[in-house]
């Protein structure tokens, strides 16, 4: 009996340390600014970078929540796929030729479900929109006629001298950032959207998508651009995978336009309670409940 409750004491204990983790992994998720890019290594604002839109520290930190709804700046609204952040303090803007090399807060690692959903392992939040027909202002059901999307290379690497290409994905490009989900609840930034999302037909005739839709679609995800560190490719075209990295590049590749980053994240592991247990009091509970209850088996 009293080994019983040594042992239920310690499966208490260890679910207490487990809770523990559990709610400070849920309440940091978004704050912690390890689980975003800490410092610029590089920047380089290429050849057509937008006026005044050259401050690379832009990119440090959290992804915008809120940004002026008009350029009088008078009115603050929350950052949607309508209201991508636009401010000169909020996003730095990367032209032909132009490049952002930023450091990333911890070491991001490649899972797979569950620790990621998706597979994914990093988001970068550029400031694209989906633009509606504003006749009668913005109704839940106008469809998507366009977006503003300036998809331009994501590249990362663990020790800035190899740099491999995400091929899954573009920065500035799909999925705009969403701040809030449809009752006007946070959404969660380091929650990846499904990566199946940027294969949906956004802009179509049929006017398929609209911002009810959209924002159902993103499951809680504040959006960016979802990369898996399974789906890399070297310089040379050759497909490739990266256990871990700690640095990322955006880069520019002589395209048209200039293309604009808000933050880079790393995708926050889903807590898993039992395991994060320390490995002493893991063993102790194993000894108690499978060696030593045989042996008291065999006795009996
Ligand atoms: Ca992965
Ligand atoms: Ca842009
Ligand atoms: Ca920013």
């Amino acid at each position: 009996m009293k080994k019983n409750n040594f042992i239920f004491s310690i499966i208490i204990f260890c679910g207490l340390i487990s809770t523990q983790a559990f709610i400070a992994n849920a309440v940091s998720a978004g704050s912690n600014s390890n689980n975003w890019a800490v410092e610029v290594v590089e920047y380089l604002p290429g050849n057509n970078a937008a006026f005044s839109y050259t401050n690379a520290n832009t990119a440090i930190g959290p992804a915008a929540q809120y940004t002026f709804a008009d350029e009088e700046m008078t009115n603050v609204a929350s950052v949607t796929v309508i209201n991508p952040p636009w401010q000169n303090n909020q996003i730095v803007s990367i032209g032909n030729g132009g490049k952002l090399i930023v450091r990333m807060g911890r070491q991001v690692n490649n899972y797979d479900d569950p620790e990621h959903p998706y597979g994914v392992d990093l988001l970068v939040f550029g400031n694209t929109l989906f633009a509606y027909v504003d006749d009668e202002g913005l109704s839940q059901t106008n469809p998507w006629y366009a977006t503003s999307e300036e998809p331009i290379e994501i590249w990362v690497s663990a020790d800035l001298i190899n740099w491999f290409m995400a091929t899954n994905c573009f920065a500035d490009s799909l999925m705009p950032t969403q701040s809030v989900d449809l009752n006007g609840n946070p959404a969660d930034y380091l929650y990846p959207p499904n990566p199946a999302l940027l294969t949906n037909d956004w802009i179509s005739f049929a006017g398929t998508w609209s911002y009810s839709n959209t924002v159902q679609a993103y499951e809680g995800s504040a959006g960016g651009a979802p990369v898996d560190l399974s789906q890399l490719k070297t310089s040379d075209g050759q497909a490739t995978n990266l256990t871990f990295i700690n640095y990322v590049k955006i880069e520019n590749p002589q395209t048209e336009d200039a293309s604009e980053i808000d933050a880079v994240a790393a995708v926050a592991a889903l807590p898993e309670p039992f395991y994060s247990c320390p490995a002493g009091v893991s063993f102790i509970i194993y000894y108690f409940i499978f060696i030593n209850r045989k042996s008291i088996h065999q006795s009996n």
